[in-house]
């Protein structure tokens, strides 16, 4: 989104008291600003230099304002991290079909207010910096869509793959808009289940990302870790094989594990979103980039212990391979990582988990795998629809993949 600067208001008056080559204009760039304030009586100074505070946490708030009250918040000495609100705080103008989260926020607003009868938009928590972090859930039978089996997808866990945002945008607008269209196997498969779409877990990591206009390659969250650095690695934060192999315990790497398991409010907002929806069978997580098709276990090099939960994972990321062309694997045969969302959900949870490494295939040349541009959305989203439609239709039994004839197994 872009932010139009206010119209600048020239200093008529002050044009009479300074030399003519010294002309006066009024800056009117807005900062957006982490502020630490740990009590109210921090939190009265800061507002009396007028800023608006936006979010307030525990040991800092978040706040807008002029130059004149940034530079009163850093004399106060208090100033965390700044940026301007200018026209910069977006995507890079080649980019602008990618959603920032002002826009994909809108987007969800406009979808789930026109298709309120089969969509509703909740927040599951906020964010280190106080997003929230917007669900929307469509069923045909949305009062008692607790009963029925239920699938789950997210993406943006990680800030730079924002072509992972894309996909569960795109999915709930195709979900919602064929639904009314009257498209038969899009209302079978919506009347009978329960969808959850979680489209950016990682909201400030992603803004962070495109603060400045071009992109920064950012990863993680944007947590203040106790050594002054920034970012804990979600996909390394849940708390199944937390701690084991494939994740720094220093702070200031890509791959922090962070403190302790679940110690991000993103992580822990999702934790409890799926414990509170004891009716998920069926988990996606989208990342980029490689082209890969990841099921569980990532923190061993073992296979899934369970031969049929084994012969599931392995039986349906091959049929969706043949629809998007990617490479089906157990996770850690592409390198053993610990505390990743898929080990969690299936671990602790026993649901059937992926994870999509979206495309490109690899970095290439110019500009690299995470930042491939705008052109390559609507095919990525068209190329794995049928396994998105797939795995909400085996929702009420994934093991229908090995034992066909059986019935569901489905039971809230
Ligand atoms: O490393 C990750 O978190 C994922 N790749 S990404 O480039 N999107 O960062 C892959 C996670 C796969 N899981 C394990 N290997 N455990
Ligand atoms: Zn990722």
């Amino acid at each position: 989104m872009k932010i139009t600067k206010l119209l600048a208001v020239a200093g008529f008056l002050a044009l009479g008291f300074l030399p003519i080559h010294k002309a006066y204009t009024e800056d009117t760039t807005q900062y957006w600003m982490k502020i630490r304030a740990e009590d109210k009586f921090q939190r009265t100074l800061i507002a009396n230099t007028g800023v608006s505070i936006e979010t307030t946490r525990e040991d800092f708030v978040v706040g807008i304002g002029s130059l004149e009250e940034k530079n009163k918040v850093e004399a106060l000495g208090l100033l965390e991290v700044s940026f301007p609100l200018t026209a910069e705080m977006d995507f890079p103008s080649k980019d602008a079909a990618f959603h920032n989260y002002a826009e994909m926020t809108d987007k969800l607003r406009s979808l789930t207010s026109q298709y309120s009868q089969i969509a509703q938009m909740s927040s599951i928590g906020k964010t280190y910096e106080g997003r929230d972090i917007w669900v929307v859930r469509i069923s045909g039978d949305l009062a008692h869509a607790d009963s029925l089996p239920a699938a789950i997808f997210m993406g943006g866990h990680h800030a730079r793959e924002h072509l992972s945002i894309e996909l569960p945008l795109y999915y709930i607008e195709y979900l919602l808009t064929e639904y009314a269209k009257g498209n038969p196997r899009v209302q079978r498969l919506v009347n009978g289940r329960d969808i959850h779409i979680i489209p950016m877990v990682n909201a400030d990591g992603a803004e962070y990302d495109i603060s400045t206009g071009s992109y920064k390659s950012w990863r993680k969250n944007r947590a203040k870790n106790n050594d002054g650095t920034y970012g804990v690695d979600l996909n390394r934060n849940y708390g199944y094989g937390w701690g084991g192999g494939g994740a720094s315990t220093s702070p200031n790497s890509d791959t922090f594990r962070g403190p302790n398991a679940f110690s991000e409010p993103e992580t822990q907002a999702v934790k409890k979103y799926v414990e509170d929806h004891q009716n998920i069978t069926i988990l996606l997580s989208f990342h980029t980039f490689s082209q890969l098709i990841l099921y569980p276990w990532g923190h061993v090099y073992d296979s899934i212990a369970n031969a049929r939960d084994k012969q599931v994972h392995e039986t349906m990321a091959k049929k969706m391979a043949e629809w998007n062309g990617y490479t089906p694997e157990q996770s850690s045969d592409l390198y053993i990582a610990s505390g990743d969302t898929t080990d969690w959900s299936y671990g602790e949870h026993k649901i059937i988990s992926f994870t999509f490494e979206l495309d490109p295939a690899n970095s290439g040349w110019g500009s690299g795998g995470f930042y491939p541009g705008a052109q390559v959305i609507p095919e990525v989203q068209r190329k794995n629809l049928e396994p998105v439609l797939y795995l909400i239709e085996y929702a009420d039994n994934p093991y229908r993949v090995i034992d066909s004839g059986s019935g569901p197994i489905f039971k809230p």
